[in-house]
């Protein structure tokens, strides 16, 4: 696959009508950002920077690519062999909180089991930087789905840290199976806090449970794809919802936030699931989404680029194949604005410089780079 080198100038793209695949026009000049293509990768996934301005890109397949922040691309070796297939691979990349002074980065992937079984893990192990070189080594796995499961979807197995750096908190999705999102001898459909070692906090609210219940910080999730902290150190959450219902949850200790015995969607098959409603037991959404967007990741951006963002949730959309702008004020969020990208978008992300960086979820899926709109 062709890769964008540095020497090749970025390629500054300008939206038409016809360059939207929804429909759905969207005009240049009703966008408040400009778009470059900066690079170029197959399947990515995620990435995160590091101090400096450096980039770790995950791709799908198991690769990890480092750009340089000139733009050279350099292939980091160390990475896990991963289960590839469906929605499973490799996954997610952060930092652990101290990574400038330990070097330690997590990644999550899906690892195959006996008889044809699959699950998440997360794993960490330490970037070591040479000039031309980039490798992970002493990668070890902290942390596993439980039960493995036979299909390829629905692996969650998105990262965040808490802001004081205690805390790693995960995604798992519910692999397709519904019930194991109430079920707490599983840790599949639920968000779980863990110390960053992988070993569990005593102080987690099932932590007499022991076990997978033991992990569990939130309950009653489908599919999450993104987890973020605000500046206020609430903890929100974006998951793909069944046909309808994409929800964006405030995420708090102990909770149960309904799938799959309520929804405001209803299954593939046509069977209704009875909607959120006041006083059912189980914590409505915020934001909810039908027609879904099929939120991808999500960040809340803090930068200095665009001051009237921050704050607020940028989601990356898959089949929506949009930006969306959700408006947070507290405990309530608000969808404020949505632009059009004409592709799925994977992974958003916050530069340094506080410009908005996406990657798009394709094969040659596109680096893009968003910054404020000249004149605008
Ligand atoms: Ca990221
Ligand atoms: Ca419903």
């Amino acid at each position: 696959m062709k890769l964008f080198r540095s020497a090749l100038a970025p390629v500054l793209l300008l939206f038409g009508a016809t360059a939207c695949g929804d429909g759905a026009p969207a005009f240049a000049q009703d966008r408040p950002f400009e778009v470059e293509a900066i690079g170029q990768f197959d399947q990515p996934w995620a990435m995160v920077f590091l101090p400096g301005g450096d980039l770790l890109v995950t791709e799908k397949q198991g690769s990890i690519k480092l750009r340089r922040a000139n733009g050279n691309i350099v292939d980091v070796t160390g990475g896990p062999q991963v289960d590839y297939g469906g929605q499973g691979g490799l996954g997610d990349v952060v930092l652990h909180p101290d990574f400038a002074r330990n070097g330690i980065v997590y990644l999550s992937w899906v690892e195959p089991g006996e008889g044809g079984l699959r699950g998440a893990v997360v794993g960490r192990g330490r970037l070591v930087l040479a000039e031309s070189r980039a490798s992970i080594v002493g990668l070890e796995v902290i942390w596993r789905q439980a039960p493995k499961m036979s299909g390829r979807g629905h692996f969650g197995h998105r990262l965040a840290f808490s802001p004081d750096g205690r805390y790693l908190f995960i995604s798992s999705g519910d692999r397709q199976e519904f019930t194991p999102a109430q079920d707490m001898a599983a840790n599949l459909g639920k968000v779980l806090r863990l110390n960053p070692d992988g070993s569990v906090p005593p102080d987690n609210p099932f932590a007499a449970q022991g076990g997978t219940a033991a992990e569990v910080w939130t309950l009653g999730h489908r599919n999450p794809l993104g987890l973020a902290f605000a500046p206020d150190g609430r903890l929100w959450e974006v998951e793909m919802g069944p046909r309808g219902g994409d929800e964006m949850n405030l995420i708090e200790r102990g909770r149960n936030y309904g799938y799959p015995r309520v929804s405001n969607g209803q299954h593939y098959d046509g069977r209704d699931i009875p909607d959120h409603s006041p006083g059912d037991g189980f914590e409505p959404p915020k934001v909810w989404w039908t027609p879904v967007i099929s939120p991808g990741d999500m960040i809340i951006y803090s930068g200095a680029m665009f001051p009237g963002w921050r704050g607020d949730a940028l989601i990356g959309g898959l089949s929506g194949e949009a930006l969306v702008r959700v408006d947070i004020e507290g405990a309530n969020a608000r969808e404020a604005e949505r632009w059009s990208m004409g592709q799925r978008i994977r992974e958003v992300e916050q530069a340094p410089d506080g410009s908005v960086w996406l990657l798009e979820d394709a094969p040659g899926g596109r680096l893009l780079r968003l910054t404020p709109r000249r004149g605008g």
